[in-house]
């Protein structure tokens, strides 16, 4: 750090550079975050300070996290839910899973099975929790495999995952099969609707993920992603009050006199950004929302279609994975030659496209005519090897 402070002409001029490099949302079709709604980012900056760590000093906020839960709630099936706001589905997930292993101190190795599928973040959970995470395969159509499931259960299981609204294809586990699994078996289920929470109650499909299935008893839902609010806002919610104890500890020196979160310091200004884009959006709000992204995704599977495309599953979600021979060097093309940003999926191997509301449908035709391109090049580099 220099010795003497610099002025905001100077700062800004650096902060706008360093803006420049970064990409804008228009290109990205890679990223299950968005610009967050005008509306977010107007709550978020009215509560800047807000410290969501030390909530007796922020009482007026704390009553904002108790109506979010609320509403989220009132979306997920649960008229009193228990939980918090939290950074993520990565934190939401943490928290969920290191509930059930406290709640279940006697069982001496633990372990939990989630599907292949799984968010990268139940390989953090296995380091940080210590606890083994057995994966089990999905079916064809991705959905997690439930006989397999259920092979993996042994005494020593204690509580399964499922996905509501994969990362890489937008699917949806067979929630309400696991919750018969896990209601029979007298195991915790956690469902990582993190992206997908916010869409299937907007949609209509008979895909049931949450509290109206017995067996549920916590579910991640970011308000980051599909919400619109401001990053960082997660939120995790439990059916049953109790596993909120299972994260207690005390706080001696704070305003309060326990913490159930993972971090301390926790920014209020999400909890207000998420307050007012929910307020504001209300149902009606978000399913016109959803429905464009949807609409947009069936444009873009439609043009793909038409230059011979297809995808890896019929598309739940805003999520289309496009099967093709050869993913890694199509993304480096789009990126290099037309400033697209693609992901590519795992297994099997297809580039992702999420279809997130700052898509529109100009440049959904705009890729689909720069991808042409690319294949185009790729077929006559190939012909003139042969
Ligand atoms: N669960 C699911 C189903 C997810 O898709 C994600 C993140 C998480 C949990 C973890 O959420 P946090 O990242 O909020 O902790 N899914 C995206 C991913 O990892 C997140 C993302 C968003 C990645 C924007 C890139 C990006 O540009 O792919």
């Amino acid at each position: 750090m220099q010795q003497s402070g610099q002025n905001w002409n100077d700062i800004i001029s650096s902060l706008m550079q360093a803006k420049s490099k970064d990409l804008h949302y228009e290109k990205v079709l890679s990223s299950m975050c968005t610009y967050p709604h005008p509306i977010a980012v107007e709550a978020h900056k009215l509560f800047i300070e807000s410290n969501m760590g030390d909530y007796g000093l922020f009482m007026g906020t704390y009553e904002l996290e108790q109506s979010v839960l609320k509403m989220l709630g009132n979306l997920l099936n649960h008229s009193h839910p228990y939980g918090y706001l939290t950074t993520g589905g990565t934190e939401s997930n943490i928290q969920a899973i290191r509930a059930m292993r406290n709640a279940c101190k006697s069982i001496q190795n633990p372990n939990i099975v989630v599907p292949t599928s799984a968010h990268f973040s139940f390989d953090k959970i296995a380091d940080i929790l210590k606890i083994e995470v057995r994966k089990s395969r999905v079916l064809s159509d991705l959905t997690v495999d439930t006989d397999h499931v259920s092979c993996l259960i042994d005494e020593n299981t204690i509580g399964l995952v499922g996905i509501a609204g994969s990362t890489e294809f937008g699917q949806v586990d067979p929630i309400s099969k696991l919750s018969d699994i896990a209601f029979e078996k007298g195991i915790f289920l956690h469902v990582d609707a993190a992206f997908g929470g916010f869409i299937l109650p907007f949609i209509n499909k008979d895909l049931p993920f949450d509290f109206s299935l017995p067996g549920v008893t916590s579910i991640a839902i970011d308000p980051h992603k599909m919400g619109m609010s401001t990053i960082p806002s997660g939120a995790l919610l439990f059916r049953e009050e109790k596993m909120m104890d299972f994260l207690r500890v005390d706080t001696p020196y704070l305003t309060i006199s326990s913490q159930c979160t993972l971090t301390g310091t926790r920014s209020g200004a999400s909890v207000a950004a998420t307050y007012a884009v929910m307020k504001h959006l209300g149902r009606d709000g978000y399913t016109q929302m959803v429905s464009r992204c949807m609409s947009l995704t069936q444009l873009l599977l439609q043009e793909a279609e038409k230059i011979g495309l297809h995808p890896v599953i019929d598309p739940v979600m805003n999520i289309l994975a496009l099967s093709v021979s050869q993913p890694k060097k199509i993304r480096k093309e789009l990126a290099n030659q037309f400033g697209w940003q693609v992901s590519i999926t795992r297994e099997p191997l297809s580039i992702r496209l999420v279809i997130m509301p700052h898509m529109t449908e100009a440049n959904i035709l705009a890729f689909v005519n720069d991808l042409k391109s690319v294949l185009d090049q790729f077929e006559s580099s190939e012909n003139n090897k042969s």
